[in-house]
């Protein structure tokens, strides 16, 4: 009886491991929430095509809500999946403030937050379990760093400015603005919002350069290439040389910023990467799972300028 015993043990060994592998392979998947902002530019659609694939190939649940840039909406989004029953709520919030309620909600609910891309600004650190996102202070530092070498340190600056409140609009200008203190012959002149869209640029630019001061105008620095793009647009309807009369560095690094960039158009993009998806559902698996994670990821990216646009376009991913 004992031999076989013997002989039986690492058999029913490597059965339980089996199973337990089987187990861990077949484990309930998270059921997932994800707010996004909306779709206002070629970052955006980007960056909700890298979360969607993403979810698919891990075969997760995801409910997904466009809050067309509104914050209500996306709070109202946040309220159905706590209604839902999600596991892990994740979004993308379209402003700094204004989340304290919902995000109380969600935590009474006790099914953890994910903050994707953008900050928010709380009282409490606890309201979400972690960050993952650029650091837009360093992107407006490098667009700054960028244009007064290319300038000499001489510019006379319109700004294309984001959504106003959000920690994009915010952080790239205060990082841009580092830059001047250190170049006092570089100035910001004109400064509105074009909300991050390619027709808000465009319109704004157009109001630039109707004003009486337009002719000063030696520079541009939008906060997104979207609204670089519609800029462009305006400048050549004024009868003027994009990327030569007004030297323009934006920031997403989108295709459409490296083909403006060859035509010499456009002259720098500050790289901001929307393709997340991969390491924000690891995130969320392991916050699913209860593991310990740090409560700040950061992304990597470059800056390309009209100089690599050529070699580097054939690369480009979105
Ligand atoms: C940046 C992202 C910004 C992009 C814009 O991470 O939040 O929002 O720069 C997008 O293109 O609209």
């Amino acid at each position: 009886m004992h031999s076989l015993f013997r002989r039986l043990v690492p058999l029913i060994a490597l059965s339980v491991s089996a199973a337990s592998v089987l187990l861990a392979q077949t484990a309930k998947k998270p059921v997932v929430g994800f707010s996004q902002i909306g779709a206002e530019s070629g970052w955006r659609t980007a960056n909700t095509d890298s979360i969607k694939a993403e979810a698919a190939k891990r075969g997760i649940d995801l409910k997904f809500a466009d809050a067309q840039q509104k914050q209500e909406n996306q709070i109202k989004a946040l309220r159905s999946f706590i209604a839902q029953g999600v596991d892990v709520i994740a979004f993308s919030p379209v402003v700094e403030t204004g989340w304290e309620p919902v995000l109380k909600e969600i935590k009474a609910a006790g099914i953890p937050v994910v903050l994707s891309d953008r900050a928010v600004k709380v009282s409490d650190p606890s309201l979400y379990v972690t960050f993952i996102g650029s650091d837009f202070i360093e992107e407006g530092r490098r667009a700054g760093d960028w244009l007064a070498k290319k300038t000499g340190g001489k510019a006379v600056i319109a700004e294309l400015v984001g959504t106003p409140g959000s920690a994009p609009a915010i952080d790239r200008k205060k990082g841009f603005e580092e830059i001047l203190t250190r170049n006092p012959g570089m100035k910001i002149v004109k400064s509105q919002s074009g909300d991050f869209t390619r027709a808000g640029g465009k319109q704004v630019m157009e109001a630039f350069l109707k004003s009486p001061d337009a002719k000063q105008l030696t520079a541009l620095f939008a906060h997104n290439d979207d609204m670089a793009l519609g800029a462009i647009q305006a400048i050549e309807e004024a009868g003027l040389k994009p990327g030569k009369d007004i030297i323009i560095v934006s920031i997403d690094g989108v295709r459409g910023a490296f083909e403006a960039m060859v035509a010499g158009k456009l002259n720098c993009t500050v790289e901001c990467n929307p393709q997340i998806g991969p390491q924000l559902f690891n995130l969320i698996e392991q916050v699913a799972a209860g593991q310990k994670i740090p409560a700040r990821i950061a992304v990597k990216e470059g800056v390309f300028d009209e100089t690599q646009a050529a070699a580097e376009l054939p690369n480009r991913k979105y």
